[in-house]
């Protein structure tokens, strides 16, 4: 099934000029940027984006590092595009994530793991809303 989904090259991605490293692979994979910003998110925003994790140890940390200089934000569309991005990314834990995948390949941590991709379809349609206006990208209908 086409569908899309967002993915996020985090603050630690953008500053080891991973930008285009990231992007690629995705395309490489089949999968079409059709929506790209970049953007320098406040702690605030950070909090909107995450409030699904409000409650986890690691919230104020994450969305502290997330605020902590700008991310390259990307909608994506393809064929299974949600649990594609989420096998080129590998496991959140990069001590976990299999051989060739991008936390594997550059994340230094758990939080600073360069990468973010939606994990539902749902999800995505929420976070691809978060960042993207109706003159950015048009919903598919
Ligand atoms: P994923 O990004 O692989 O879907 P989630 O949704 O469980 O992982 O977590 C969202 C983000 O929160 C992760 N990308 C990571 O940056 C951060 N995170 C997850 N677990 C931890 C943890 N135990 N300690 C610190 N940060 C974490």
């Amino acid at each position: 099934m086409t569908e899309r989904t967002l993915s996020i090259v985090k603050p630690d991605g953008v500053r080891k000029n991973l930008v285009g490293a990231v992007i690629g692979r995705f395309e490489k994979a089949g999968l079409r940027v059709v929506g790209l910003r970049m953007l320098s998110i406040t702690k605030k925003e950070a909090e909107g984006f995450y409030a699904v994790h409000r409650e986890r140890p690691f919230f104020q940390s994450l969305t502290s590092f997330m605020s902590s200089g700008p991310v390259a934000v990307m909608a994506l569309e393809g064929e299974g595009a949600v649990k594609k991005v989420r096998d080129i990314m590998g496991a959140t834990n990069p001590k976990d994530a299999a051989a060739g995948t991008i936390r594997k390949d550059f994340a230094d941590s758990i939080e600073s793991n360069i990468v973010h991709g939606s994990d539902a379809s749902d999800t995505a349609r929420f976070e691809i809303a978060y960042f993207f206006n109706s003159l950015e990208i048009k919903d598919r209908g």
